[in-house]
């Protein structure tokens, strides 16, 4: 089941080795299973499971913090924050304002929809009550097709509150990235859940870990984590949460 976020005051600490540095602090949006979400007032997940073995590796000691989605992005911009690790998508408009590590991950929208839906794809979602995480690359897809400002794409503060719309019948799909709604739809199997894919209209994405601008801890980093996919821990992690072998290749384009 996804955990509701208590945005902002959860925090977990995970830290170790690196006696001499400061302890940084990456924020997530802990309400995206299964890459970051709570379970006994912790944040796990693929995120925090990878960010883990990545940090250790870098000798860096740090403390993962359930910000939340939005409040993440402006933490970076601020500084507050030195990093953060919330399934977030690599893009052109992101990398003006961030640095990012390399990508981790392969991801892409898909669409969340009731059983029996109409809906085959994003050209069906027109006139329709569609719900995103506000900010999300969903919401970007949606306003592409369909024009900034379309009164039918209702935003939330989390995707856990962006689903709940659908169960309640506000609206009638949700878009958001392929792993949670496909892990949502399976586990929650009393809601009668369908996912739609459309290649044609959704682009394939790559999430990395973003970093203020000009980030000193880029480098290092990003040096940990290929140490880390080359040495067969980001495959055990993968493969902890989701039982398959991970594409390296796809990583490396
Ligand atoms: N990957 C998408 C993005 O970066 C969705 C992330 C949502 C995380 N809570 O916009």
């Amino acid at each position: 089941m996804l955990a509701l976020a208590a945005c902002g005051s959860q925090s977990t600490s995970g830290s170790e080795g690196g006696s001499k540095n400061e302890k940084l602090v990456v924020g997530t949006d802990a309400a995206y299973a299964p890459f970051e979400y709570l379970k006994d007032g912790k944040i796990v997940g693929f995120d925090a499971d990878l960010l883990k073995a990545v940090m250790k590796e870098a000798k860096l000691k740090y403390e993962l913090k359930n910000t939340g989605w939005e409040p993440l992005f402006a933490s970076l911009k601020s500084e507050q924050v030195q990093a953060g690790i919330s399934a977030i998508t690599i893009n052109d408009k992101r990398k003006q304002t961030y640095d990012f590590s390399s990508p981790y991950f392969e991801s892409i929208n898909k669409i969340l929809v009731k059983e029996g839906s109409p809906i085959k794809g994003v050209d069906d979602l027109k006139g329709k009550k569609v719900s995103v995480q506000n900010g999300t690359t969903g919401q970007d897809a949606l306003e592409k097709k369909f024009g900034k400002g379309d009164a039918n794409v209702k935003k939330y503060e989390t995707n856990v509150l962006a689903i709940q719309a659908l169960l309640n019948g506000e609206v009638d799909a949700v878009v958001a990235d392929n792993t949670v709604v496909d892990e949502y739809a399976k586990n929650n199997p009393d809601k009668k859940l369908t996912v739609v894919d459309d290649k044609t209209n959704f682009e394939s994405e790559y999430y990395g870990i973003a970093f203020p601008k000009g980030s000193e801890n880029k480098k290092k980093i990003d040096k940990a984590l290929k140490t880390v996919i080359d040495n067969g821990t980001y495959s055990k992690v993968y493969k902890k949460w989701f039982k398959v072998e991970p594409n390296l290749d796809a990583l490396k384009k």
